[in-house]
C-alpha cells in the first residue's frame, strides 16, 4: 500500500540547536517508518536574514551532513535544496496574490523579527513561501515545532481559499507536533524560543557543541529562586530543562520530576547536560565523518532535487492550468 507523505524543511541559518533537533528533526527520523518523507534545506527562506554567500553555501552542506548523521535515510526518502526547485518561488507568487496583507501582519514570527529597523519584504512574505513549499507537494502531514503552528494555520487558510475559488487543487495538510520537546526555550531567557541564529551563544546548545561547552552553558542557565524540580508556568527556566531532559531521555515530564525530586538545581543542570552530551556524541562522530566527503553530499542533494523537481513540475503545471495561466 502507498504510504502517506510527510514534508518538512529547515533553514541553513546555522548549525541546528537541540530545539530544532527535539522539536523537529528527531520526529522526522521517527516518521520515516510510517511515511514517504520529503525533507528540504530551506535556503530561500534563510535569505531573509543571511547575506553572506560563503557562509550560506557551507551551511547548506553542513545541514545536509547533520541530517544524515541524525538518521535521515536519503535512499528511501527525498532530501533536496529549496533553491534547486524554481516552482517554490513561482507558486509563492501565485499564493501571494491570494493572501491578505493583514494576515501576514498578524504573524508572530514577523512581529518578533521585524522589531529591528532592517525589515525586508521577504521577512513579511516568508509564510507564503512556506505555504508554497508545502502545498506544492500535496503532503498529508507536516512535522513542525510548535513555533511554526501559526504559519501552518495560514497555509491551510490559503489552501482552502484557493480550493473554494478554483476547485479541489490542494490537499489540506495536518500538523504533527511531538508531545514533549515541542518548543524548547532559550537557556538565557526562557520566555524566548531557542534559536540557532541567536547572537548570544549561551542561549542555545548547538548539536555540534563540545561536551565542555554543553556543560558550561547548562551550568549558566537561568532558573528561578525556588529549589523544587517542578514543571510549572511560574518556573519557566526549570520547566525548560525538564522538557529537554524528558525529550532527550524519552520519558514523561512526570517521570523526570519524580526522578529528580530530591536533587538540587545545580545537580539537575549537570544531569541534563550529561543526557544531552550522551545523545549528541554519536551524531557528532557521524557528522565529522560525512562532512569530509563534499562530493557525496552534493550528489545526494542533486539526486533528491531531481526527484523533487519532477513532483513539483507536474503539480505546478496542474495549478497553472486550473487558474488559467497555462494552455
Ligand atoms: N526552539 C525550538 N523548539 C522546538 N522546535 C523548534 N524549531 C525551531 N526552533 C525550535 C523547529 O525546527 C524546524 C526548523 O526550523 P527552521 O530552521 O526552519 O526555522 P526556525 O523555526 O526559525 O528555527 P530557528 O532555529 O529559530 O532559526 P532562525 O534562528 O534562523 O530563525 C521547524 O520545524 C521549527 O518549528
Amino acid at each position: 500500500m502507498k504510504k502517506k507523505i510527510a514534508l518538512s524543511g529547515i533553514q541553513p541559518t546555522g548549525i541546528f540547536t537541540i530545539g530544532n533537533y527535539l522539536g523537529a528533526i528527531n520526529s522526522w527520523v521517527k516518521m520515516q517508518e510510517d511515511y514517504d518523507c520529503i525533507f528540504f534545506i530551506a535556503n530561500m527562506h534563510s535569505l531573509t536574514t543571511i547575506k553572506d554567500p560563503e557562509y550560506l553555501n557551507k551551511t547548506i552542506l553542513k545541514i545536509a551532513a547533520l541530517l544524515i548523521a541524525c538518521g535521515i535515510n536519503t535512499k528511501e526518502n527525498i532530501l533536496y535544496v529549496q533553491s534547486m526547485i524554481p516552482q517554490h518561488a513561482e507558486l509563492s507568487w501565485v499564493l501571494q496574490c491570494h493572501t491578505q496583507f493583514g494576515e501576514l501582519g498578524r504573524m508572530t514570527q514577523f512581529k518578533d523579527k521585524s522589531k529591528s529597523n532592517n525589515v525586508n519584504v521577504g521577512l513579511f512574505c516568508y509564510p507564503v513561501l512556506m505555504a508554497a513549499d508545502i502545498l506544492l507537494y500535496k503532503p498529508d502531514v507536516i512535522p513542525i515545532g510548535e513555533d511554526q503552528k501559526q504559519h501552518l494555520e495560514l497555509t491551510k487558510t490559503i489552501a482552502k481559499r484557493f480550493n473554494n475559488l478554483y476547485g479541489e487543487i490542494f490537499k489540506i495538510p495536518k500538523e504533527f507536533i511531538p508531545q514533549t520537546g515541542a518548543k524548547i526555550m532559550s537557556l538565557t531567557n526562557p520566555e524566548k524560543k531557542m534559536s540557532k541564529s541567536s547572537e548570544n551563544k549561551n542561549s542555545y546548545i548547538s548539536v555540534l557543541d563540545s561536551p565542555e561547552d554543553i556543560l558550561k552553558k547548562f551550568k549558566k542557565t537561568v532558573t528561578d529562586s525556588g529549589s523544587e524540580i517542578k514543571f510549572s508556568k511560574e518556573k519557566p527556566g526549570i520547566s525548560n530543562l525538564i522538557k529537554i531532559y524528558s525529550s532527550i531521555s524519552n520519558i514523561t515530564i512526570k517521570e523526570t520530576e519524580e526522578k529528580f525530586k530530591n536533587i538540587s538545581y545545580k545537580d539537575f543542570k549537570i544531569s541534563v547536560a550529561e543526557a544531552v552530551i550522551n545523545k549528541l556524541q554519536p551524531i557528532q562522530n557521524k557528522y565529522y565523518e560525512i562532512i569530509e566527503n563534499k562530493d557525496f553530499l552534493i550528489k545526494i542533494l542533486e539526486e533528491g532535487s531531481k526527484k523533487a523537481f519532477s513532483i513539483a513540475e507536474k503539480n505546478l503545471n496542474e495549478i497553472y492550468k486550473k487558474i488559467g495561466i497555462k494552455f
